[in-house]
């Protein structure tokens, strides 16, 4: 992509209402733009950050046998008076009404809906198990939306819901996406740990959230230190034994401030002890048949006797996450994307545009970058070199490149490593050949 083309609306000014890193990068960086409280217009640099999320966590999702289908946004209020949850779910549920004055709702959340959804169809234990998800905008409306993306009132979720006939089948899936979430957080740049949590307004009694530690992060943490550093489990069979994955993590201290055991916690080895701050990007559920039964979701058993249906639910913040991978991934001049996420791989940085040697060395590299695969932003506009070194660190690419007609003259080109600040002149050709190896995995 061309710089000159592309649609990045850069600030300059810090907003003044954007008190935390992401929020203030991702308006500076021209990803986003609020158009109410909580409720903001994907800006193409955003958009391509939330897609990139979006595909990792679907991979993830697919490869521990979840499958894809996508609900509504706008649901019945019906539905939700069948489990009570109309009336409970109070002021955070954005109400409407249609022409013809029936009551309807920008969907919160989808277990009601999943529930209606599946008992049309399923019968019979022999359909059991399954386990469906769908990547979908939520609405709440949250009493204080802030940080920008993080607590927003319309965000993107990735929702799963799972459907047993015992709660010990029940328990094979909800280790399921626990699993598929440490990997999917890992794919991600990200050290997410789990902690036993709270159910609220979901219900249940088995539930966990995943937390990425920030100190602007809203919950208050505490965890056995070596939880944050295990690596995750890679290529497992998620037909296999999971449990002994879990139970590695679970065996460690870790809790949210709800669930928090001080006596518990005074067991953890001093050294070991950490409390902190955390940022809550996914939280997964197991509810029996809190909506199964009142909802009449039953299934034939082998003895021939119906019985509700066994569910979790179990949730991503996909659009928070952008945010979240921002508090881990910056510093003073900007973000600075894990490349899995980055929204281009590679910027290439014109220092002289209208000169015919670099812009002959620029589009050499722009073609060669671009048939690697490594996607590059090429900055062909008339800036200023100052101005545009600060635009590429902000919107913080993995990779810069750097061209201007004094390195030409010698044969070379800088190259920048966003993350570590290493800089190197080298040749256009093994630039290719440096960057063709980063991009080959
Ligand atoms: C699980 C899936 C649920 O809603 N029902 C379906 C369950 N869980 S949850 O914890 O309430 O939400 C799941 C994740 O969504 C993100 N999230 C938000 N992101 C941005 N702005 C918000 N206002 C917001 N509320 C929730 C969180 O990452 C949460 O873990």
């Amino acid at each position: 992509m061309r710089l000159s083309r592309y649609f990045l609306p850069v600030l300059k000014e810090t907003p003044a209402d954007a008190t935390i890193a992401s929020h203030r990068y991702m308006l500076r960086a021209g990803m986003m733009k609020q158009n109410s409280a909580g409720i903001y217009t994907w800006l193409p640099l955003g958009f391509k950050v939330l897609k990139k999320i979006e595909a990792i966590v679907r991979e993830e999702q697919n490869k521990a046998g979840a499958v894809e289908m996508l609900m509504p946004t706008i649901q019945s209020a019906d539905l939700w008076r069948e489990t009570g949850r109309y009336e409970a779910y109070g002021p955070e549920m954005l109400r409407i009404t249609d022409r013809s004055d029936r009551e309807m709702l920008y969907g919160p959340t989808n277990e009601d809906m999943i529930t209606d959804v599946f008992r049309s169809f399923v019968k019979s234990y022999k359909d059991l198990p399954q386990l469906l998800y769908h990547i979908q905008w939520k609405f709440r409306d949250e009493r204080r939306p802030r940080f920008g993306v993080m607590r927003g009132r319309e965000f993107l979720m990735k929702d799963a819901y799972s459907f047993d006939l015992s709660q010990e089948d029940s328990v094979r899936n909800y280790n399921r996406m626990f699993v598929a979430y440490l990997n999917t957080y890992a794919r991600l740049g990200l050290k997410a740990v789990p902690m036993r949590a709270d159910t609220g307004p979901i219900g249940g009694d088995l539930s966990h959230e995943f937390l990425i530690l920030a100190e602007t992060g809203e919950s208050e943490v505490f965890c056995h230190k070596d939880l944050v550093e295990m690596a995750p489990p890679g290529n497992i069979d998620y037909d296999g034994d999971l449990q002994s994955i879990v139970n590695s993590r679970t065996s460690l201290y870790a809790a949210t401030d709800e669930m928090h055991d001080a006596n518990a916690f005074a067991n953890v080895p001093k050294d070991k002890q950490l409390s902190a701050r955390g940022i809550e990007v996914g939280h997964i559920f197991y509810f029996g048949d809190k909506y199964s039964k009142p909802m009449g979701a039953t299934v034939m058993g082998p003895d021939g006797k119906d019985v509700p249906i066994m569910m979790g639910s179990y949730g991503i913040g996909v659009s928070r996450l952008v945010g979240g991978i921002i508090e881990a991934h910056h510093d003073a001049d900007g973000i600075i994307w894990p490349k899995s996420v980055a929204p281009f791989g590679v910027g290439i940085i014109n220092l002289k545009t209208g000169d015919d040697l670099t812009d002959t060395a620029c589009d050499d590299l722009y073609r060669r970058l671009s048939i690697m695969g490594a996607d590059p932003l090429y900055d062909d506009k008339a800036d200023r070199g100052g101005v545009k070194f600060g635009r590429m660190d902000l919107i913080g690419l993995p990779f810069q490149v750097i061209v201007g007609p004094r390195g030409l003259k010698n044969g070379v080109v800088e190259v920048k490593n966003r993350s570590t600040g290493a800089r190197q002149e080298m040749s256009i050709d093994a630039t290719i050949e440096m960057l063709s190896a980063e991009f080959a995995e």
